[in-house]
């Protein structure tokens, strides 16, 4: 089966190029609602284009996916279940720090990452595969990223929650793109799952209006270290190793 449009090659790796084509100077107070999301647009249009982006979000672990081809597909069960594990951690500390206005949503997805760990559970006992491993290297480097943006200050850790799962999102969605059939069916319709997507938007929101306090620099340095680990992660997926 074809998968959607794109280029699958493997591009050089290159930093995200985001433009600034909008005004920066204008005070966090006075940015609407509407200019937030805006600014996101630029930032997501600029993503959307970005050779690492391209990688992160059309694997050819993906696709072994969609196709049902992915030998190591029980490698990335319990790998991730580790990352889920941590970022429960990372999320939680996040809810502690955040204005009181995201902290609804942000508890709200902390619970959603414990039922997740209960998914990871059911779906590694149908296919027959332990969870009880050792974190891999790409796992471990996830790991200390999640630290590292856990000493951001908050506006930053939220776009940095909004693009892992963002760019979480649009890799299930190409996965479908390429067969939903086979026997990882049940993983592509659960990270493409509507309620997952509302959700994804709804940290966009957050992450808009943070990014509004954040200097371009600053966002983009860990916009590119998500992407990057995002990368080195379907790279042990699809190895098996790391
Ligand atoms: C590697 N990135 C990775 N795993 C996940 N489960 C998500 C993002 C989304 O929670």
């Amino acid at each position: 089966m074809r998968c959607r449009k794109g280029n699958r090659q493997r591009a050089a790796p290159h930093v995200l190029d985001l433009p600034s084509t909008y005004d920066r100077a204008v005070p966090a107070q006075v940015m609407s609602r509407r200019m937030s999301s805006m600014v996101m647009g630029v930032l997501v249009a600029a993503l959307l284009k970005s050779p690492q982006w391209e990688i992160a979000t059309r694997h050819p672990f993906l696709r072994a996916v969609g196709e049902g081809t992915a030998s190591t597909f029980g490698v990335w069960l319990a790998q991730d279940a580790l990352f889920v594990a941590d970022l429960v951690a990372f999320q939680a500390r996040l809810v502690a720090r955040a204005p009181r206005s995201a902290q609804e949503l942000l508890a709200r997805g902390v619970v959603g990452l414990v039922a997740e760990l209960d998914w990871f559970d059911v779906q590694a006992a149908s296919l027959g595969v332990s969870l009880d491993v050792k974190p891999m290297r790409a796992t471990r480097g996830y790991q200390a990223l999640l630290s590292q943006v856990d000493e951001e200050r908050y506006p930053l850790a939220v776009v940095g929650l909004w693009v892992l799962e963002r760019v979480y999102l649009e890799a299930w969605r190409y996965a479908e793109t390429c067969g939903v059939a086979g026997p990882y069916a049940a993983a592509m319709a659960h990270w493409t799952d509507p309620t997952f997507a509302t959700y994804v938007a709804a940290l966009e929101e957050l992450a808009g209006a943070a990014y509004a306090q954040e200097t371009d620099h600053a966002v983009e340095g860990v916009v590119r270290r998500v992407v990057a680990q995002e990368v080195a992660f379907w790279d042990m997926a699809e190895q098996g190793a790391g």
